[in-house]
């Protein structure tokens, strides 16, 4: 039993080492660009979570791909069957396990109050957790699921849940106490699909193809606002006169002037863009427990930011453990397991001395067989 316990304890070890290693083998980075800039951008993508500033310049990333919120200054980024919640620092903070009511996700927003909507476009519903990861309830998209995967986007505006979009063309608005669905706004005149929404000062910008859409909730129609180069658009925050918007199949992050609808590239090359947020700069943090990151960073600690023990872990989880159910079942069980070892080798100098060591020997054994390869 202790054995296995054990074995538990390396493998999420492992895991806790590559979740806080960079694919470059450099530590995660602060995020902060100047103290005066008052948000940076964090992007999902293929290869990560990226955080730039709004130059596009990167400051810092985390070595996970989701959907990606940002509540306060706390990132989350959904994965696999967890929430991850990643300090401004990018240093995982905590770990929230799905609910089985949650039978899949298509995106997610965080609620008022720190509770999550996960978004189904299969079943078309939405599930809304607390932030222990508790069930609290579903909402339906349509009575009845359609045969379309519809884009999910969500933005909270007051007690509200703004959604893009049902399928129909529709926007919903999900009033979070109620859960009452409305008909928000509803274009059936325009051609193919609306996707990634924000909301500034009263006014909500909407996603098509290549399109960035504005309208107000009390006026009719709406007004093309700027128009990218390549799509498909997948994210948009907007920031007073600036709109960020990603294009996943282009791999591009634009800069939009609002209101001369003027387009800039400000990064190419990115690997399937497909989420973008803002994250607020300077704010006093609200997490219930800190965190020292450099005492977080075991991997460092052990090994060093270079070291080949990690290299070797990070070939063994993106090549072996990836590709099988069982090697992500392990991922899995690294995310439920992984905070309580670390409060246990930070409790316990000896036990920690024990497990460098297995992973000492498990690190050996693997880069043997990659040698015989
Ligand atoms: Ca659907």
């Amino acid at each position: 039993m202790k054995n296995a316990f054990i074995g538990c304890l390396v493998f999420s070890f492992s895991f806790i080492m590559f979740s806080i290693s960079l694919p470059q083998g450099i530590g995660v980075t602060i995020p902060y660009a100047s103290a005066d800039d008052g948000f940076n951008l964090v992007i999902s993508t293929d290869d990560g979570v990226i955080i730039v500033d709004q130059n596009g310049t990167e400051v810092g990333s985390i070595p996970e791909n989701g959907a990606v919120e940002i509540y306060e200054n706390r990132i989350f980024i959904v994965r696999f069957d967890t929430i991850l919640e990643y300090d401004e620092d990018g240093t995982l903070h905590n770990t929230i396990l799905l609910p089985e009511e949650v039978v899949y996700k298509s995106g997610f927003a965080v609620l008022p109050g720190l509770q999550f909507a996960l978004f189904d476009n299969t079943n078309d519903k939405i599930y809304v957790i607390d932030s222990d990861g508790t069930y609290l309830t579903t909402v339906n998209i349509h009575p009845e699921p359609d045969s379309g995967l519809q884009n999910t986007d969500g933005v909270v505006t007051g007690n509200r849940l703004i959604l893009s979009e049902n399928g129909n063309m529709q926007i919903l608005a999900i009033d979070l106490t109620s859960y009452e669905t409305t008909i928000l706004k509803s274009f059936p005149f325009l051609s193919g699909w609306l996707g990634a929404i924000d909301y500034s000062k009263g006014v909500f910008y909407v996603c098509q193809m290549r399109n960035v859409l504005s309208f107000r909730e009390d006026r009719l129609g709406k007004t093309v606002v700027a128009t990218v180069p390549e799509g498909n658009i997948s994210g948009i925050v907007v920031d007073d006169s600036v709109a960020y918007v990603t294009a996943n199949h282009a791999g591009i992050l634009y800069r939009v002037t609002l209101s001369t609808g003027a387009v800039e590239e400000l990064i190419t090359g990115l690997r399937n863009p497909e989420d973008i947020e803002k994250l607020p700069l300077g704010m006093p943090t609200s997490t219930t427990t800190s965190t020292d990151p450099e005492s977080d960073c075991l991997a460092t600690a052990l090994y060093g930011k270079n070291s080949e023990a990690l290299v070797t872990l990070r070939s063994l989880r993106d090549g072996m453990l990836r590709q099988t159910p069982e090697g992500r079942e392990l991922i899995k069980l690294y995310y439920l397991i992984g905070p309580a070892v670390v409060k246990a080798l930070r409790k316990d100098e000896a036990f920690k001395e024990d497990l460098k060591r297995m992973i000492a020997d498990i690190v050996s054994t693997i880069g043997s067989f990659s040698e015989y390869k």
